[in-house]
């Protein structure tokens, strides 16, 4: 399939590594898309779901230790301990290299090996950047299809080159104790093993287009964040680009899917779907930075998702999706899972997550009920399914971002939305962003932690050069987004959610667009402007007043008081690191509190 000496020596010295029975170059052709599937269907690695309701759907479940990204397991192996820095956990090269080795030498013998050339972006495009991944897991193959862009014509394009990225893969025996996800950003090397989780191991995700990529951004001039990317089209057909970055499960893929409410669908805005999950970034044309969304599709969070909540996401899951991890009605071959708001399957060929028998409402010997779908249970869907999807989603230059959008879980404490003063000042924005922990990864859920730009486990340096290198992207351009900061979370005594959400954030869109434009004042506050309760549109929301608005609209002093003990606890950690304009940001914080 290729004559580059790199490639070539990279699969044979992992042929030689992992031993496998045979090795398949993966073309991405129908017919090998379609043998695959069916070796997989086989060994019950897959299952194939109705072929009406959902044609070229598939079903899958991971082990049940291995639903979700293994943070205290993931690695940046820099060479230099200091360029790791104090937010992620460090392996020296050497050592992990010769760990991972021992551990997976010989994995693959009974196996097959498969060599994936993929592109995260557009081939050929300027963002684009090549990467091969190397697994023995079909299930890895057939999201990494859905999820990236595989093609032999990546081989085209890296001609004689060594600038890929190398993904190493395997299952190994799925031990907990000996899972690593391992990131060698000099070297352009990824090495997974024991897991077949999502995350983990769809190796142009989060491990390359987010960690060695940010690494590669900071060294280039550009960035690579945790954001979707959306357009809002207004009346007029004028389209403004927005980026937000929020933690794993706090609603990208909702926001970047949003169809606004009928008071706005009437008047004609629409939203577009550019990204869900991850936006490289550079500085473009008019002295604006750009967007493109690496990725081809969307792995998204199954729970929750309904003809409500996010019909786009429903109807992308519709064909050609492969589902893990959720419900599985064996006499239907249908999928279901919590919060899709269509009655559950019953009968007795219906299965939860772990394949054991399920009815709604069953409990355990301690009488807590069983979930049929795990929290952090997904789908692998394509773009191009997604009904809103934007026309330039292809695009090669990307979007033009007019705003920036950052936000979290926060019960408490941040208020529904604000915007920061300036570009400095929205790095600090960004860089003291707390959320509370989901089911994304491994861990206890709902514990609030510092989360700087959603990036806490992507970061593939040092945080404090990274908060660096934000301020100094914002000096490449004239045209700077605004920074804004929004939390859906917020609850009232019961614990209930106090803001609508969904679709219903288009009326914060709207604040972020009228500001951008400049038709709409705000209120200076200690953390930064917020809006006057009247300017945020409530026509046609039912159930909610505008003293709700302004519970959700108000800065606690004495909340935020304690929030700027917590960030200058958390700046301790970056040392010298931490750019001097940060701690002056958080000095003014101070200052205004008084
Ligand atoms: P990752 O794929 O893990 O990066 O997650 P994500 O940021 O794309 O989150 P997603 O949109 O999948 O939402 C995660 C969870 O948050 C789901 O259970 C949603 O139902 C819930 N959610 C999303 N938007 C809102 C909102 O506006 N309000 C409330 N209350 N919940 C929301
Ligand atoms: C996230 O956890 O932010 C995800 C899912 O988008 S995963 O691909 O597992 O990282
Ligand atoms: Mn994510």
């Amino acid at each position: 399939m290729t004559t580059n000496k790199h490639v070539l020596e990279f699969v044979e010295k992992y042929t030689k590594h992992f031993q496998p029975d045979n090795v398949v170059w993966i073309d991405a052709s129908e017919e090998q898309k379609e043998e695959l599937t069916n070796q997989a269907v086989a060994t019950g690695e897959v299952i194939k779901l109705d072929s009406k309701l959902l044609p070229g759907c598939l079903y899958h479940r991971t082990h049940p230790n291995d639903v979700a990204r293994v943070e205290h397991r993931t690695f940046i192996c820099s060479r230099d301990k200091e360029n790791c820095g104090p937010t992620n956990n460090w392996m020296a090269p050497s050592e992990a290299y010769k760990l991972l080795d021992e551990i997976s030498y010989g994995a693959m013998k009974g196996r097959t090996m498969y060599v994936i050339p993929f592109s995260m972006g557009k081939i050929g495009s300027p963002f684009a950047k090549y990467g091969i991944e190397l697994t023995d897991s079909i299930y890895v193959v057939l999201n990494m299809m859905i999820m990236t862009r595989v093609s032999p014509k990546v081989f085209d394009e890296l001609g004689d080159s060594d600038d890929f990225v190398r993904g190493i893969h395997s299952k190994v025996e799925l031990d907990e104790e000996k899972r690593y996800i391992c990131q060698f950003p000099e070297d352009n090397v990824i090495y997974s093993i024991n897991s077949g989780y999502g995350g983990n191991v769809l190796l142009g995700k989060k491990c390359f287009a987010l960690r060695i990529a940010s690494y590669q951004g900071w060294k280039e001039g550009w960035m690579a964040e945790h954001m979707l990317i959306l357009g809002i089209e207004k009346p007029n057909g004028e389209i403004r680009y927005v980026t937000g970055a929020f933690p794993s499960a706090c609603g990208k893929t909702n926001l970047a899917m949003l169809i606004p409410p009928k008071v706005y669908t009437e008047k004609g805005y629409k939203v577009w779907t550019v990204g869900d999950d991850i936006a490289w970034i550079r500085k473009g044309k008019d002295s604006m930075l750009y967007a493109v969304n690496p990725e081809n599709g969307f792995f998204g969070v199954a729970p929750g998702t309904n003809m409500k909540s996010n019909p786009n996401a429903l109807i992308s899951t519709q064909k050609g999706t492969i589902f893990t991890n959720v419900v599985l009605d064996a006499k239907t071959n249908t999928v279901w899972w919590e919060g899709i708001k269509e009655p559950a399957p019953t009968g007795d060929k219906v299965f939860d997550w772990k394949g054991n028998p399920w009815f709604e409402g069953k409990t355990d010997e301690k009488g807590n009920v069983i979930k049929g779908a795990h929290p952090n249970s997904r789908f692998t869907s394509p773009a191009i399914n997604c009904p809103s999807i934007s026309s330039e989603f292809e695009n090669p230059s990307g979007v033009p971002i007019s705003a920036i959008i950052f936000g979290g879980r926060r019960a408490k404490a941040a208020p529904l939305v604000y915007q920061s003063r300036d570009w400095e000042h929205g790095v600090f924005v960004g860089s003291i962003m707390a959320s509370e922990t989901t089911a994304a990864a491994a861990g206890k859920v709902g514990v609030v932690r510092h989360d700087p730009m959603a990036m806490l486990p992507f970061c593939g340096y040092h945080m404090g050069d990274y908060f660096k290198h934000w301020l100094d992207m914002g000096k490449t351009v004239e045209n700077k987004p605004l920074i804004f900061n929004v939390n859906w979370f917020r609850t009232d005594d019961e614990g209930n959610f106090i803001w609508p959400g969904f679709g219903d954030n288009m009326r914060v869109l709207d604040w972020i667009i009228r500001r951008c434009e400049g038709e709409v004042d705000a209120v200076e506050t200690p953390i930064g402007f917020l809006p006057k309760p009247e300017d945020i549109n409530l026509e046609g929301l039912e159930d909610f007043t505008i003293d709700q608005l302004k519970t959700i609209l108000d800065v606690d002093k004495d909340t935020w008081i304690k929030e700027a003990e917590n960030i200058t606890e958390f700046y301790t950690k970056f040392g010298d690191k931490l750019p001097n304009e940060l701690v002056k940001q958080l000095e003014i914080l101070k200052e205004n509190l008084k």
